[in-house]
């Protein structure tokens, strides 16, 4: 018996919009929240606004069936799912407004026997937050901060850990860490997952889940950092790092992550940061694996200018702009912080080659000398290639192609 009936999910991104969608797609009926009017538009008329494989029928199925609708403010409900952004100020200081703002719209329908799950990667301390937020606007509830396992509302923070481009499978079959305000928080949110995943729910505290999920990101920028490092030395020695790699990682106990142009997304390159600022003065490794991997695109601009200085090269094709392969994602992306830079610095031309997308971004649109260009065209007329994304289409490439042009292989994909 689980009596969840209705739940609202606030934020309608890339994992709230996958989250809803699958509860409802289980006969749950689900109040979808965002600040968007464009995005509730399109989730109404059973759209998406993002490329996620698979979701697009999910959601025009359960807007069909009306299990799914999309508004600017709250229903009242049973559990209300929160995964909203939480961005960084410059001064890489976490920015909590999002998760705020989508609490304080909560409290009016909050009703006794409700639970409250962040889903958002957060700061150590803001489920406890939440509680005090909540506190704040209905004197009237008690909450598991101060009341515990009796309290009248739930409060836990269950992290997503999707990857984007698999993320309704990950939903379902990840493990999913939750963590509870009290042990009845845990408990109450692991019986709402188990309606639709699959995975193990492995239950603990609230500030140990936040904690949690910031290490398997910092774990995973350490490493791509260690990694990134080699591969400034193997270059400078002349060595190929990804024979290296290759090699070493035949040893029972090295598993040496992928160098590339760097880290993007909204994830591994912005979470390392909520620790540090947990601890500024301890955490020397993390901030040091945020530098490398920030320093990388600007190498890589370097080598490439330089390839086409030491050629005479006029033209210069870069491969791909998202963070990362098979996806139309921008963000953080070293791709596109190359292919920006680049433009700044060579007075040549720059031919942007990237399947995802129809018109180049903002950013680059308004520079003159580069534009958007096919595969082939830009294989006619550039000199130099620098591939800085795996897509399919450049790994399917036919190598007999590339004859002739000095390639700048950031991903070890024709390498
Ligand atoms: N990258 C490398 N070398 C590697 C692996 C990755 O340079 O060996 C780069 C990628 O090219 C990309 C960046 O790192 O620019 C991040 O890509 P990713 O595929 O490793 O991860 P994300 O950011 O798409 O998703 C991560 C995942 N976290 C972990 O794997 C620990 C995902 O499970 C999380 O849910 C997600 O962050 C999130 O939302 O926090």
């Amino acid at each position: 018996m689980t009596n969840f009936k209705k739940i609202c999910v606030l934020g309608l991104g890339y994992v709230g919009l996958p989250t809803a969608a699958i509860f409802a797609s289980r006969g749950i009926q689900v109040f979808g929240v965002d600040t968007n009017i464009k995005t509730i538009e399109t989730i109404n008329q059973g759209k998406i606004h993002i490329i996620e494989p698979g979701l697009d029928l999910l959601v025009n199925k359960s807007v069909s069936t009306g299990r799914l609708s999309a508004n600017s403010q709250p229903e009242r409900s049973d559990a209300y799912i929160i995964a909203v952004p939480t961005p960084f100020e410059k001064t890489y200081k976490p920015n909590l407004t999002f998760i705020e703002a989508a609490v304080r719209s909560i409290a009016p329908v909050l009703q006794r026997g409700a639970l409250v799950i962040l889903e958002s990667t957060s700061p150590i301390g803001t489920t406890e937050k939440i509680c005090q937020w909540l506190a704040e606007e209905r004197k009237d509830l008690s909450l598991p901060n101060k009341a515990g396992d009796d309290a009248d509302i739930q409060v836990s923070h269950s992290p997503e850990r999707v990857l984007p481009g698999n993320v309704l499978k990950e939903i379902i079959n990840n493990d999913r860490v939750i963590g509870g305000i009290s042990s009845n928080c845990a408990r109450r949110t692991e019986q709402l997952y188990k309606i639709v995943i699959k995975g193990k729910c492995l239950l603990t505290t609230a500030a140990t889940a936040e904690f949690i999920k910031l290490s398997e990101n910092a774990y995973r920028d350490v490493n791509i950092a260690f990694a990134n490092e080699l591969s400034i030395v193997a270059d400078k020695v002349g060595i190929n790092i990804w024979q290296a790699i290759e090699l070493a990682n035949h040893h029972p106990r090295v598993n040496i992550l992928q160098p590339g142009p760097g880290v993007g997304g909204h994830c591994i390159a912005v979470d390392p940061w909520f620790i540090v600022d947990s601890a500024p003065n301890n955490t020397a490794l993390i901030q040091s694996a945020r530098k490398v991997n920030d320093s990388k695109p600007e190498f890589i601009v370097d080598k490439i200018l330089l390839a086409a200085q030491k050629t005479g090269a006029r033209t210069i094709a870069c491969f791909g702009l998202a963070y990362k392969a098979d996806i139309d994602d921008f963000r953080e992306s070293p791709a596109l912080l190359i292919t920006a830079s680049l433009k700044k610095r060579f007075d040549g031309e720059v031919l942007v080659v990237e399947p995802n997308i129809k018109k180049l971004p903002d950013i680059l649109s308004q520079e003159k000398g580069i534009s958007l260009c096919s595969l082939n065209e830009s294989l006619k007329r550039s000199q130099v290639v620098a591939l800085l994304v795996d897509h399919r289409e450049f790994r399917e490439l036919d190598r007999v192609l590339l004859d002739k042009k000095v390639i700048i292989d950031t991903r070890g994909v024709w390498s």
